[in-house]
């Protein structure tokens, strides 16, 4: 009895931890890396798109990924909004320990088949010297112009994070 007790868990209980394993393994490559499939489509677009609530007067920032699917190298030129006074792509970097934010004058690449995070810490479109106050539940305009797509308006929601 003890015998039969021992093979049948032996057969089994290696099979849960590995599926649950694979399935951790499974999300954390989905949340870091954009699998194959989310590069279909025909054309270049915007996904996951956030804004960052804020005062007026205050600054805000946008936070969404690039997807260019195409074939075609393709640059993100400039922002523009009405909810703020400036609109810039940012890019934040770690200088000697300092964080700093550098302003992409030249804009940022977006090459083909590839996506671009724009993320807290990283890339972002800042939006300075707000024009009116942008409130979670709220939605604002953000128009962005590539090299290749063109301009874009793109709905952004205004969510904590
Ligand atoms: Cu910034």
């Amino acid at each position: 009895m003890k015998q039969h007790w021992f093979d049948a868990h032996g057969k089994r209980m290696p099979a849960r931890p590995l599926l649950f394993l694979s399935l951790l393994l499974l999300l954390a490559a989905c949340a870091r890396v954009p699998s194959p499939k989310a590069l279909t489509g025909d054309a270049l677009r915007i996904e996951n798109p956030i804004g960052r609530p804020a005062t007026v007067g205050q600054n805000s920032a946008a936070y969404f990924t690039i997807v260019n699917p195409t074939g075609t190298d393709d640059r993100l030129l400039s922002a523009t909004s009405q909810v703020a006074m400036v609109t810039e792509v940012h890019e934040t970097q770690n200088d000697n320990g300092v964080m700093r934010m550098i302003h992409q004058a030249h804009g940022v690449a977006v090459p083909a088949r590839s996506s671009v995070d724009f993320v807290p810490g990283g890339k972002h479109v800042m939006l300075m010297d707000l024009r009116q106050a942008l409130a979670a539940g709220q939605s604002f305009t953000l128009t962005l112009s590539f090299a290749n797509a063109g301009t874009m308006a793109v709905t952004i929601p205004v969510m904590n994070q």
